[in-house]
């Protein structure tokens, strides 16, 4: 079993920056799997794992998407933090996720039934006792050894693919099988370089020069999927894959936020016809929309990054609809 921590790394994502004053993004720490081997570490099972998300946060996203249309999330049981940053002990400073102390605090967020915690950082502090890294989501944990099972989405999502085979009620959608494998690494590579990571690199950098570098990136790489969605359905073919969930949560806040807080202003999301049309498409993959609540969205980054937004203010708009008809029937699947 690999609980290894790492003993230096940020606080908190607006300390993750180079002395160039761009923003480095550190790696994740509990990188545990588990297994459909049932005598692994972590066996595959039905109502052991509890996934801890934020609606706000896209990589916790991403698996929750991965859950509803797996068909897990009868299996495996999921609860939201708040979506604004809190102070997560009395003793000290540090800001955030923070469970809610009461059902109707607010809506789509719950209380840590199951371990008791106030925040994230509690339930890292109960996995390890010195752990010293970011507290971040997603955080998928297991109820039988009390720990994190592992806290990257990139893995979370492998293995809600295809370790609960026997458990997931739509077992015949694989979204990353064996013959696109090699497209779906090289488009998720320069998804998550210029858009996934870029907007972050845009809105972090505390230098001119490295959010040009980042935004001329950002641009490049929506450039290059406006092109390849001008002609076929989805990013590696006309077959829903892993490479469009994870541009799809990057996309779906891209106007209501990152335009915005993170200067990502060159162009907007529904300036781009394709794009803009495949982000309803997938929006509408039954399951996906209630993964979205751009309530919490706006509120945790226009109100959790007092350095960009230091008054907090929500922006009103742009409250598209992404429910409402596309063209992406023009393509057959
Ligand atoms: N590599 C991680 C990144 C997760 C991540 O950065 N989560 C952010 C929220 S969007 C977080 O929890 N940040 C807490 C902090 O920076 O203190 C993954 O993809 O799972």
């Amino acid at each position: 079993m690999n609980f290894s921590t790492s003993v230096q790394m940020a606080r908190s994502a607006l300390d993750e920056m180079s002395a160039t004053g761009a923003f480095v993004r550190t790696p994740s720490t509990f990188r545990s799997f588990i297994s459909k081997d049932p005598n692994s570490p972590f066996p595959a099972e039905a109502g052991r794992y509890h996934l801890y998300v934020s609606y706000a946060c896209p990589w916790a996203s991403r698996c929750l998407v991965y859950l509803k249309i797996k068909g897990l999330d009868k299996a495996i049981s999921f609860s939201s933090v708040k979506p604004i940053w809190g102070r997560t002990k009395d003793n000290d400073d540090h800001m955030g996720w923070i469970f809610p102390a009461l059902d109707d605090e607010e809506p789509g967020a719950e209380p840590d039934t199951l371990n008791g915690a106030k925040s994230i950082r509690d339930l890292y502090e109960l996995a390890s006792s010195n752990y010293s890294g970011k507290y971040t989501v997603p955080v998928l944990w297991d109820k039988k050894l009390k720990t994190i099972v592992n806290n990257e989405s990139e893995e979370i999502i492998r293995m809600f693919n295809t370790e609960f085979i026997d458990i997931t009620e739509n077992a015949a959608l694989d979204l990353y099988p064996p013959h696109l494998q090699g497209q779906i690494n090289e488009v998720n590579d320069w998804v998550y370089d210029g858009i996934n990571n870029g907007v972050y690199r845009c809105g972090f950098a505390k230098k001119q020069e490295p959010y040009d570098e980042a935004i001329t990136k950002l641009y490049e790489a929506l450039d290059k999927c406006e092109e390849i969605l001008s002609q076929q359905r989805y990013l590696c073919g006309n077959a829903l894959t892993e490479a469009d969930i994870r541009l799809f949560v990057t996309v779906i806040r891209f106007d209501e936020v990152y335009a915005v807080h993170f200067k990502c202003n060159k162009k907007l999301l529904r300036e781009y016809p394709n794009v803009f049309n495949y982000t309803k498409d997938i929006y509408q993959v039954p399951g996906v929309s209630s993964t979205v609540n751009m309530e919490h969205i706006k509120k945790h980054y226009y109100g959790s990054h007092p350095s960009i937004n230091p008054f907090g203010i929500i922006p009103h708009g742009p409250n598209i609809d992404y429910s409402t008809p596309h063209d992406r029937d023009r393509f057959s699947k």
